[in-house]
């Protein structure tokens, strides 16, 4: 990892011989021809150029801890792309040219928490936001545009086009999940994911946390989960978990990115980590052993005894203490060694334990069979009637399918990653669809967003993360950002390609699609 840089040699060379590294340089300046990803509601053009060099400063319209850090970030991100620091100064009443300003101001209400104004002129950029989440999802689009193309054919001084951006996302909810269960990653792999998400301004970190190979989080009430529980992974690893302690820096972390953290304990099935644990959850009364395998569909909470609920109660209680955002995942998928009668109150009672501890219940699908509360989402992977019941209980969609967004889906049959048993999912596959007009009968009104989730019985470590998200996270960034009617392959492709440098600062390992007209 991971920040954007200048080949160290490119500056050398163009210190001597200042037209060697050719300067993409686009003349005349036109800010509408930047490649952002998601694509903004709109960008005008003013057809001039704001000169960034040594002496740019980054002013902050107050004095909140909160701006002035995001000013450090942005100093941060901007400087191995220009190869110098940029100052953060205080406010200042008269500011000179020369500089950027991020302020709070108060736009319009479609702005919302997460929009942004971006104005570039001659003598200053200046972002505006509502809230500070505006001033950090702008500041992604700065970082977008500030890159060794903007360089101009002096070193040391980049030219920006100037004009304006107008940007707010279409929908609330743009999410990745990470399947932590199946093979466990550190907090340092989950950190890079988040400034990933970061980068395409998506505000969702989902956390499968629990499965039948591996509990990944330690439950002060129930030791054992954790320590013999997370001990082991797919294919017989040494698994790990995260301690209370770490997943408290892992939400906090995501916060710092204005990304929130949704974490799921899959149940009543998909818990042989938890069965094998502790005896007593087990109708039989006797501990399964640990699982290191890939099947699904054959572990069961036990739904009949009072332990079960007691047991939920503690573990929901203890996450949801440690979790600031609105949602609690409990799964709630592929329960085929649950009965279904058994299943229907099963999820009643777990969602009133839920909303116990002041959390909203997220599920995956299958949850619609039970009775929904108001505020429960169905996270819709696989069934269409199974959305179409929860809308009709009055409950809202999260749009997952998984032909279109599962991204441990293989791109084609040579993926040496991955799984295919829902489709081969080229990077053209993943973006073309429409959330909206996906499922008869679920449209824009009954949906809360996207999520992309990637399971991970065949993913082992960073490197594979990266090759299985990029470049099909862009799209889904854009899938949930950018209103249907602005975008088409055709044209995106086009801006994707523009990403490749992204990627190779970012040192990613990303999977090169024939389908993307990549730079030769
Ligand atoms: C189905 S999607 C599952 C997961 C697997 C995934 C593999 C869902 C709710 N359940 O348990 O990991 O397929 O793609």
């Amino acid at each position: 990892m991971k920040n954007l840089t200048i080949p160290a040699l490119c500056i050398a060379v163009m210190m001597i011989i200042p037209t060697s590294c050719k300067p993409m340089t686009k003349t005349p300046a036109d800010l509408t021809k930047e490649s952002i990803i998601p694509k903004p509601v709109s960008i005008t053009t003013t057809g001039d150029y704001f000169t960034l060099n040594k002496k740019t400063v980054i002013f902050v319209s107050g004095e909140a801890d909160e701006m002035i850090n995001m000013a450090k970030y942005l100093a941060d991100k901007l400087s191995p792309a220009t190869g110098f620091a940029v100052k953060v100064n205080k406010p200042s009443a008269n500011p000179r040219s020369g500089t950027i300003h991020l302020t709070l101001a108060d736009l319009d209400k479609k702005f919302g928490e997460e929009g942004y104004k971006l104005t570039i002129t001659k003598q200053m950029i200046a972002l505006a936001a509502s809230k500070p989440a505006g001033i950090f999802r702008g500041i992604q689009t700065i970082r977008q545009i500030v890159s060794k193309d903007t360089i101009s054919n002096k070193p040391g001084i980049f030219k920006i086009s100037t004009g304006t951006i107008t940007d707010y996302p279409g929908y609330s909810y743009r999410g990745m999940m990470l399947d932590v269960s199946r093979h466990f990653f550190s907090v340092d792999d989950v950190k890079q994911v988040i400034d990933y998400l970061a980068f395409y301004k998506m505000n969702i970190l989902h956390l499968h946390l629990s499965d039948d190979q591996g509990w990944r989080i330690e439950i002060k009430s129930w030791p054992n989960l954790a320590n013999h529980g997370g001990s082991t992974e797919v294919g017989g690893g040494e698994g790990g978990f995260y301690t209370q302690e770490q997943y408290a820096y892992i939400v906090k972390y995501a916060a710092s990115r204005y990304i929130t953290i949704v974490p799921e304990i899959d149940m009543p099935g998909h818990t042989n980590a938890a069965l094998a644990s502790y005896p007593e959850l087990n109708c039989n009364g006797k501990a399964t052993e640990l699982y290191t395998g890939t099947n699904v569909g054959f572990s069961s909470l036990c739904t009949k005894n009072e332990i079960t609920y007691k047991f939920l109660d503690d573990v929901i209680k203890e996450i949801s203490a440690l979790t600031p955002g609105p949602y609690f995942h409990i799964g709630g998928d592929e329960s085929h060694a649950t009965r279904v009668e058994d299943y229907i109150p099963f999820i009643n009672r777990v969602q009133e334990i839920v909303a116990s501890h002041g959390k909203q219940v997220l599920g995956w699908d299958e949850i619609a069979l039970s009775v929904l509360k108001p505020n429960s989402v169905a996270q819709c992977w696989a069934s269409e009637s199974n959305a179409q019941k929860a809308v009709s209980q009055g409950a809202k969609i999260l749009m997952s399918p998984a032909r279109k967004a599962y991204i441990d889906m293989q791109y084609d049959s040579l993926t040496p990653l991955g799984l295919h048993w829902a489709a081969y999912i080229e990077v053209d596959n993943g973006y073309n669809w429409d959330p909206a007009t996906f499922i008869p009968g679920v449209g824009k009104e009954n949906i809360i967003g996207i999520e992309a989730p990637m399971w991970s019985e065949t993913i082992i470590k960073l490197d594979d993360i990266e090759y299985m998200m990029f470049p099909r996270l862009p799209g889904y960034a854009e899938i949930g950002w950018t209103s249907a009617s602005m975008r088409s392959w055709d044209e995106y492709k086009v801006r994707l390609a523009k990403h490749e440098k992204y990627f190779k600062a970012m040192e990613i390992n990303f999977y090169r699609s024939p389908r993307v007209p990549w730079d030769k």
